[in-house]
C-alpha cells in the first residue's frame, strides 16, 4: 500500500533496508547465539547518518521525525529487533535532552550523538520500579556544585556501550512522582559502573546492564529542566518513543511473515506447495491483514506526532500496544505456518519470536498503556460532559 511517503522518506526506508540486508540478515544468528554487541553493524548506521536521523540540523543531525525514524526502526527490525532495539534505545535516552534540555546541554551532547561518536541509554527501570514509574529509588542530593547519585538501575539497554546516561533520580523522596529529577552522567564519572550483563530469552544482540552509582558527583548543570521536573520528562520521553516500539513490532512481524511466505511456497506436502493451502493461505491472509493495520496506525500516529501535537500519550500507547500485540501473533504464527522448520534454528523465525516477546514488555508493560489509554478516555468523557 501506498502510504505517501516522500521522496527522503523513501531513501531513508531503502537504506535501512539496505543495512538490514547486507549487514544485519547475515550475523544476526552469531549475535544471537553470542549474546554480542553488533559493533560492525552500528558502524554501517552511524557511517549512514541514521544516528543523526532525529537531532536537529543545527546540531549536526538530519532534523527528521518521528514518522523517519520510525521508518527506519521498522526496516532495521525487520532484520534483527536486538540491533533495533539498540539503535532505538539510542533515541529513547537522547529524547530527554532534546525535549527538556538546556542549549548548553544540546550543544555539549547533540552533535557527537548525532555522528554516532557517542551513544546514549536511557535509565529508568530499577528493580522495584518498572511500572510504577514514580516509585525510584535512585537518589541524587544536591551537595554545594554537585549532585551526589546513590541507586542502582536495571535492564539498562546500551549499559556499558553507551557513553551518555538520562537517569531518573529522586531529589525530594516526600514528593512522589513531583519529586523525581532527571540528569545526564557521562560514562567515566567515578562512583558509576556497571552490573552483570544480562543473559536474555530474545534481543540478545543489545546489551542490557545494571548501572551502579555509589556516591557519584556529577555537575549540578547535569541536571535536566529543574528539580520535580523528571518524572514528567520521563513520561513525555516515553510518549514520544513508545511509537517507535509500535514500528519495532511492524518490522519482525513483516520479517516473519516474508519468511513464512518463502517457505510456504518451497515446502511441498500431498503433492502441492503449501500455500496452494486454504489454511494456510488464510493464515497469511490474517497476517497480511494485522501487519497492515499496525503499519498505517503507527505511520498515522508517528504523522500526529510530528504535527506538534501536545499531548499524544494515548496515541502513542495506542500504535505502542496494537503493533506489538500483532507482532507476537503474527510471529507465533509464522512459525506455526512453518511446522518443524520454523522451530529450528536454522530458520529466523523462533528467534523473531522469542525477541517479538519483549516488545509487549518494554517501555511500558502493553498492560501500563491500556492504563494510559483508559485514563485518557476518562479525562475526554469528563471534558465532553
Ligand atoms: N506527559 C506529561 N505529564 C504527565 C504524563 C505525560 N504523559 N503522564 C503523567 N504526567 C504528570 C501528571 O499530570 C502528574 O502531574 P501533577 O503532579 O502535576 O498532577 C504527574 O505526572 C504524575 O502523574 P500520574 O499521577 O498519572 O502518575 P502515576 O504514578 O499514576 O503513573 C503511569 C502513571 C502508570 C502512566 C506511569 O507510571 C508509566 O508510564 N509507567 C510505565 C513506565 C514505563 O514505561 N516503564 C518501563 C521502563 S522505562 S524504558
Amino acid at each position: 500500500m501506498d502510504y505517501f511517503l516522500t521522496e527522503e522518506q523513501l531513501m531513508i526506508r531503502d537504506l535501512a533496508r539496505q543495512i538490514a540486508v547486507e549487514k544485519i540478515v547475515p550475523v544476526r544468528a552469531e549475535l544471537d547465539e553470542k549474546n554480542e554487541f553488533p559493533h560492525e553493524t552500528m558502524k554501517a548506521i552511524a557511517q549512514a547518518d541514521l544516528l543523526g536521523l532525529f537531532v536537529p540540523e543545527e546540531y549536526g543531525g538530519l532534523g527528521k521525525g518521528a514518522l523517519d525514524l520510525c521508518i527506519a526502526i521498522e526496516e532495521l527490525s525487520w532484520g534483527c529487533l536486538g540491533i533495533a532495539t539498540t539503535y532505538a534505545a539510542n533515541a529513547l535516552g537522547t529524547y530527554p535532552i532534546l525535549i527538556s534540555g538546556s542549549d548548553e546541554q544540546k550543544k555539549k551532547y547533540l552533535p557527537d550523538i548525532a555522528t554516532g561518536k557517542k551513544m546514549v541509554a536511557f535509565g529508568l527501570t530499577e528493580a522495584n520500579v518498572g511500572s510504577d514509574a514514580s516509585g525510584v529509588q535512585t537518589t541524587a542530593k544536591l551537595e554545594g556544585n554537585e549532585y551526589v547519585i546513590n541507586g542502582t538501575k536495571q535492564w539498562i539497554t546500551n549499559g556499558e556501550v553507551a557513553d551518555i546516561y538520562t537517569i531518573i533520580a529522586m531529589t525530594d523522596k516526600s514528593r512522589g512522582a513531583r519529586g523525581a529529577s532527571a540528569f545526564i552522567v557521562e560514562k567515566g564519572t567515578p562512583g558509576f559502573t556497571f552490573g552483570k550483563k544480562e543473559n536474555k530469552m530474545g534481543i540478545r544482540a543489545s546489551i542490557t546492564k545494571e548501572l551502579v552509582f555509589d556516591n557519584c558527583r556529577i555537575p549540578k548543570e547535569n541536571i535536566i529542566a529543574k528539580e520535580g521536573m523528571g518524572f514528567i520528562v520521563a513520561m513525555k520521553t516515553l510518549d514520544k518513543a513508545r511509537v517507535g516500539v509500535g514500528s519495532q513490532g511492524v518490522g519482525v512481524a513483516q520479517g516473519a511473515f516474508d519468511e513464512a511466505v518463502k517457505f510456504a511456497r518451497e515446502r511441498h506436502q500431498f503433492g502441492h506447495p503449501i500455500i496452494s493451502f486454504q489454511a494456510v493461505q488464510h493464515m497469511l491472509a490474517d497476517m497480511a491483514i494485522q501487519i497492515e493495520a499496525a503499519r498505517a496506525l503507527v505511520y498515522a500516529v508517528a504523522r500526529f506526532v510530528d504535527s506538534g501535537a501536545k499531548d499524544v500519550s494515548k496515541e502513542s500507547a495506542m500504535a505502542k500496544t496494537f503493533a506489538t500485540d500483532m507482532c507476537m501473533k503474527v510471529t507465533v504464527d509464522a512459525l506455526q505456518v512453518m511446522g518443524g522448520a520454523g522451530y529450528m534454528k536454522e530458520y529466523p523465525v523462533e528467534k523473531m519470536m522469542r525477541d517479538a516477546k519483549i516488545l509487549q514488555i518494554y517501555e511500558g508493560t502493553n498492560q501500563i498503556q491500556r492504563n494510559v489509554i483508559g485514563q485518557a478516555l476518562i479525562k475526554e468523557a469528563a471534558k465532553k460532559k
